[in-house]
C-alpha cells in the first residue's frame, strides 16, 4: 500500500542526546539503546470514520518519537499497518450499504491526506491486512502443526474451522528462556480484567470449545456473507487481528524491534496477544519496548467510532483550521495522558500558533540556540511536548513587542526549522 508524502525535515545544528521513554511492559521510564537504525511499529487505523482527533494524537505522539530519534542521528525504520479487513469495518459497511472495499479505500485516502496535513512523517512500509494474508496463512499453519493453535468446532450458527491460538501452550514454550512471553508481560492485568477487556475489544471469551477463554482467533473460517481468502490447509477464511500485526512487524522489521506503539486501548488484548504470536512464531520477543498514547475524549467519553462522538481532522481542515494549530492542540497534552478535545483547546492552539509566528519574525540566533536545546531536552525526557511548547512560549513572550523596528533578528529561519524538525509544527 502507498503511504503518504512528507516534506523534508529541516537539518538542524547539533544533535539530540539519549532518549528516555516510558515502557508499558516494565512500567518504568526506559533509556532507549542507541542504534544506527531504530525500528518502530505503530498500529494503524481500521479504516472507517478516520481520522478522528484520538487517532491523530496517537500518530502525532509516535511522530515525535520518530523525529526525536532522527535528531539523534539514527535512521528510523517505521512500519504501520491498516486493518483493512475486520469485523467492525464489515459491520459499518453493511450498516451503511457500502462495499467494504470502497469504505476502506475512501477512509485510507482521507487518513493519508490528514497525516500529510498534520506533518506526520510517513512509514517506510504501509501494509494492509489483506496484503498480508498470504504471509499470515503459513504462519498459522505452522502454529497448528506445532500444537500452538487448534481448531474449535462450530455450532450455534458458527461453522467448523475457526483456529484459535493456545496461550497456555505459548507460555510453556522455552520456559527456561528469560525473554519468554508470559500472559501479562505487556499489560500486567489480572485475569478478571483481561476477561472483561477481551470481551470489549474484539475477543470472544464466552465462545465454547476454547482451551483458555482468552485464547484469541487466528483464522476465521469463511461465512457465507463475509469476504474470505484461500487459506491452504486452513480452508477459506480471513485472519484474526493480532496475528496481522505480529506477522507484518516480523516481516518488515528486525526482531525484536525497538518500539511497539499505539493507543492505550491496544495494551490488552492487542499488544499482549501480538507479542505472544510473535514469540510462538519467531522465538524472539516482538519488541524491546512498548509505548502507549493516552486516550482522547470528547463530550465526557473516549472518542471512538463505535460511540460516534468524533471530531474529524478532515472536518476541522474543511472549516479552515490550520493543521499546524491542530498539531499544536495535540502537543499541548503529554502523549501519555488522557485528555478531552474542546473548542477551548483548539482556540488556545490557534492563539499559540499566531504568537509563535510573530516571534519567529523577530527571533535572534542566540535565542533560537537556547530554545532548540530546551526543546531537545524536553523531548528526550519521555517526549515531554507540553514543556517543549512552554519553552517556545517563553521566547515568544520575551520577543513580544520587543523589536520595535519589526526587523528579523537573524534567527527566523532557524526557529522555524527547529520547531518544524523537532515538533512537526510549520510556522
Ligand atoms: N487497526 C487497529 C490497530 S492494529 C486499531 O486500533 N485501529 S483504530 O482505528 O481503532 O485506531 C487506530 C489507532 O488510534 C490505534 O493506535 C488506537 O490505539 C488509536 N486510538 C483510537 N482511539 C483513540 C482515542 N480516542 N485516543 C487516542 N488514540 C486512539
Ligand atoms: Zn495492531
Amino acid at each position: 500500500m502507498i503511504a503518504w508524502n512528507s516534506t523534508p525535515v529541516p537539518e538542524l545544528v547539533g544533535t539530540q542526546s539519549d532518549i528516555i521513554l516510558f515502557d508499558t511492559a516494565t512500567q518504568e521510564p526506559a533509556p532507549l539503546e542507541g542504534h544506527a537504525e531504530q525500528s518502530l511499529y505503530v498500529c494503524g487505523i481500521t479504516p472507517y470514520d478516520a481520522t478522528h482527533l484520538g487517532h491523530a494524537a496517537t500518530y502525532v505522539a509516535f511522530d515525535l518519537l520518530n523525529r526525536t530519534w532522527r535528531d539523534t542521528g539514527s535512521t528510523v525504520r517505521y512500519v504501520q499497518n491498516v486493518t483493512d479487513i475486520d469485523d467492525p469495518l464489515l459491520e459499518r459497511a453493511t450498516a451503511t450499504g457500502v462495499d467494504w472495499r470502497d469504505l476502506a479505500a475512501d477512509q485510507i485516502a482521507l487518513f493519508r491526506e490528514d497525516m500529510e496535513a498534520l506533518n506526520v512523517l510517513p512509514p517506510d512500509e504501509y501494509v494492509g491486512a489483506v496484503e498480508a494474508i498470504d504471509w499470515i496463512v503459513p504462519v498459522v499453519e505452522d502454529l497448528v502443526a506445532r500444537g500452538l493453535a487448534y481448531p474449535v468446532a462450530g455450532g450455534a450458527g458458527e461453522p467448523d474451522g475457526d483456529i484459535y491460538f493456545s496461550l497456555d501452550a505459548c507460555a510453556s514454550l522455552h520456559e527456561d528462556d528469560a525473554a519468554r512471553w508470559f500472559l501479562g508481560q505487556v499489560s500486567h492485568l489480572d485475569g478478571a480484567t483481561m476477561l472483561e477487556l477481551s470481551a470489549q475489544r474484539g475477543g470472544d471469551p464466552a465462545r465454547p470449545g476454547k482451551r483458555n477463554a482468552l485464547d484469541p482467533l487466528l483464522w476465521r473460517a469463511a461465512r457465507a456473507d463475509e469476504p474470505s481468502w484461500p487459506g491452504r490447509s486452513l480452508g477459506e477464511g480471513r485472519p484474526g487481528w493480532h496475528i496481522e500485526c505480529a506477522v507484518i512487524a516480523q516481516r518488515f522489521l528486525p526482531t525484536p524491534f525497538t518500539v511497539q506503539g499505539g493507543g492505550s486501548d491496544l495494551v490488552f488484548p492487542h499488544h499482549e496477544m501480538s507479542a505472544s504470536h510473535a514469540w510462538a512464531a519467531g522465538g524472539t520477543p516482538l519488541a524491546r519496548h512498548y509505548a502507549h498514547a493516552g486516550m482522547v475524549g470528547f463530550d465526557g467519553e473516549k472518542m471512538s467510532k463505535s460511540r460516534g462522538n468524533l471530531v474529524l481532522v478532515s472536518a476541522l481542515r474543511r472549516s479552515g483550521v490550520d493543521p499546524a494549530a491542530i498539531r499544536l492542540a495535540i502537543l499541548a497534552h503529554h502523549y501519555r495522558s488522557d485528555w478531552a478535545w474542546t473548542d477551548g483547546v483548539l482556540a488556545g492552539a490557534v492563539d499559540r500558533l499566531a504568537a509563535w509566528r510573530e516571534a519567529a519574525a523577530r527571533a535572534a540566533q542566540d535565542d533560537v540556540g537556547a530554545v532548540r536545546r530546551q526543546i531537545r531536552a524536553h523531548l528526550a525526557d519521555d517526549l515531554d511536548a507540553p514543556s517543549a511548547l512552554a519553552a517556545v512560549d517563553a521566547l515568544a513572550e520575551k520577543l513580544r513587542g520587543s523589536a520595535g523596528d519589526g526587523g528579523d533578528g537573524g534567527g527566523s529561519q532557524d526557529l522555524a526549522d527547529a520547531v518544524d524538525a523537532l515538533l512537526g509544527v510549520r510556522l
